[in-house]
């Protein structure tokens, strides 16, 4: 591993466990800053944490605090994280403008694998990871989220990606990326709030072991590509697939009719949809997250022992 640059500030005990081998869960905080509303952000960044601690990791929730990038924020952090006004939203490209003018920002999942790796943790969850927008063909709208996982070699737990974006064309991308996608116990893409994105994966694995084992043969081959470990919700517990096309179609209209763009589009579908369906869909979000949380602590386990 390659000494952290100095400009990014890791937690004590995430460097003692890094050291002494112990696995280490990385995880992201724009879902926290920009993705759920507050309180519900907060008690749900402390709540994973626990989550991760109880299952025997160290959580290392990762974000900026007035331009310094931290990597395992301590419980300030990350309340100021939740609760401050001006928080940005930083992707990779963001972090040098927030280092300069000393702001505040949640970290996106390409921020949060880059930091991540480069602390030496080897393991992350998300909520959802970003991809394609529909219309990216004219708009050219693709997270660096997709490129960035390409030379970043963490394993990735998600559920897929939201159906606000284009998933046929994402899933697409991360073949041209030579990010290798497999299903946790499914052979269905999951679509974040729905079980079943509709497009099929070719490869699936049943334990956090197989996870391992992939993560550890990417290494001997020397590639620099993350593995995504794609997490499907309980299908009992997903959105009702009518009630989310529904939304789905409504929040799409209403960004185009406000002229909503550039990284401001995600936030702006999630909170549609999140009023749109009465908080129906923040509660399969966060059961989708710890979902997420609970696998990559035991894929974190796996991958250190
Ligand atoms: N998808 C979600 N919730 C989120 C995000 C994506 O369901 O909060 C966030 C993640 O941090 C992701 C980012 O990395 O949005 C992608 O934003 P953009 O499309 O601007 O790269
Ligand atoms: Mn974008």
């Amino acid at each position: 591993m390659t000494t952290p640059p100095q400009a990014i500030r890791i937690a004590g005990e995430v460097l003692d466990a890094l050291a002494d081998g112990a696995p280490v869960l990385a995880l992201e905080s724009t879902i926290l800053t920009h993705g759920l509303p507050r309180p519900r952000n907060l008690e749900t960044a402390l709540e994973s944490e626990q989550l991760v601690r109880d299952a025997g990791v160290v959580p290392a929730t990762i974000g900026v605090i007035d331009g310094e990038p931290v990597v395992g924020l301590s419980r300030n952090g990350i309340e100021r994280l939740c609760t401050a006004e001006g928080v940005v939203k930083a992707s990779v490209r963001d972090l040098p403008i927030a280092r300069a003018r000393r702001l505040d920002a949640g970290t996106t999942v390409a921020a949060t694998a880059w930091l991540a790796h480069r602390a030496g943790i080897r393991v992350m969850s998300t909520g959802g990871l970003g991809g394609v927008h529909r219309g990216a063909s004219e708009t050219f709208d693709e997270s660096a989220d997709l490129p960035t996982l390409a030379g970043t070699p963490i394993t990735l737990v998600s559920a897929g990606v939201k159906s606000i974006l284009d998933i046929g064309a994402t899933l697409e991308r991360l073949e041209t990326l030579n990010i290798p996608v497999v299903g946790y116990r499914t052979n269905r893409y999951p679509g974040f709030t729905v079980a079943d994105s509709g497009h099929s994966l070719e490869y699936r694995i049943e334990t956090p072991a197989e996870a391992a084992a992939l993560a550890h043969a990417r290494d001997e081959l020397g590639l620099a590509s993350a593995v995504l470990v794609a997490n499907p919700v309980d299908a009992a517990k997903q959105l009702d697939p009518a009630l989310h096309d529904r939304v789905l179609a409504e929040a799409l209209a209403a960004a185009s009719a406000a002229g909503v763009t550039g990284h401001d589009l995600t936030p702006f579908l999630l909170d549609f949809v999140q009023r749109a369906t009465g908080g129906r869909s923040l509660e399969v979000n966060l059961e989708v997250y710890r979902g997420n949380v609970a696998l990559g602590a035991e894929i974190a386990r796996a991958v250190a022992a």
